[in-house]
């Protein structure tokens, strides 16, 4: 295996290439800041972009958004206090039922999340928490496994966004609900490992409310000139703290009305 090549500051290409061949090559590495010492938020930005071109260009779909460090909960643990958003793509989707593909990963945590499927698309700024509300077709409750290219999960705000916010893998729920007539702030979730509850929190830990963490998204996408589609798919943050997923071991994230989704460890 080559060693990982030094990135110069500045250079946003490097430094998305050096992310990616860190996921491919399954091993955790020192942050981009590192070498970048003034890695700016824009400039994280930009990497993220430059990340996702190379994904489209081997051949991944974008499929939609995902935000993070929306809750305390997240915020708290990983020490920042700002949220993010990143990309989805459609190799980061895993079906239900299948286990964990464990060789893919580097040290996966799962937490659970509201997650939208947009009807209508979504353009900041100005977008409002019912605007957002109005254009969602469908919520799903969902588990995304997080999988930092950084050596144990620590990293600053700007290399979290330069590594597409830990993007790994996500599981929708058996369940898509209309919006109408859902409580989503009063959306409860129990997080389960082995069968234990680990940890619990309602749609309100998310930004008070999930469709607040949507507005958020499209109105800091319009900053940038871009939207979000009809049709895509939107994590809105771990609502707990994430929790590592052993070899062998079975998170469930039961929710009050949006069904059970279980991750097997692979
Ligand atoms: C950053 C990714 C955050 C979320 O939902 O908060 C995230 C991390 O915690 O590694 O996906
Ligand atoms: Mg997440």
């Amino acid at each position: 295996m080559a060693e990982p090549l030094e990135i110069r500051s500045g250079d946003a290409r490097r430094a998305a290439e050096v992310l990616l061949d860190a996921e491919r090559s399954v091993t955790a590495r020192g942050p981009i800041t590192a070498h970048w010492p003034d890695l700016d938020l824009p400039g994280a930005y930009t990497v993220q972009r430059e990340a996702l071109h190379q994904r489209l260009q081997r051949g991944e779909t974008l499929i939609g958004v995902k935000l993070g460090l929306t809750s305390r909960a997240k915020q708290i643990r990983m020490g920042i206090d700002a949220p993010s958003l990143a990309w989805l793509t459609d190799a980061m989707v895993l079906p239900a039922g299948v286990p964990l593909p464990r060789q893919r990963l580097i040290h996966p945590r799962a937490e659970p999340e509201i997650v939208f499927v947009l009807r209508e698309r979504l353009a900041g700024p100005g977008i409002t928490a019912a605007v957002a509300l109005g254009a969602v077709g469908r919520v799903y409750g969902g588990i995304e496994v997080i999988d930092s290219r950084y050596q144990d999960f620590k990293f600053t705000l700007a290399d979290a966004v330069a590594d597409n916010s830990s993007s790994g893998l996500f599981v929708l729920g058996p369940l898509g609900r209309s919006p109408e007539g859902m409580d989503l702030a009063h959306e409860a979730c129990l997080l389960e490992v082995d069968g234990r509850v680990v940890d619990s929190a309602t749609g309100a830990a998310v930004q008070g409310h999930p469709a607040e963490a949507l507005a958020l998204a499209a109105n800091a996408l319009g900053e940038r000139g871009l939207a979000i589609e009809a049709g895509a798919v939107v994590l809105t943050g771990g609502m707990t703290d994430a929790v590592h997923v052993q070899p062998g071991a079975s998170v469930a994230a039961h929710f009050s009305t949006l069904g059970t989704i279980t991750v097997a460890g692979g």
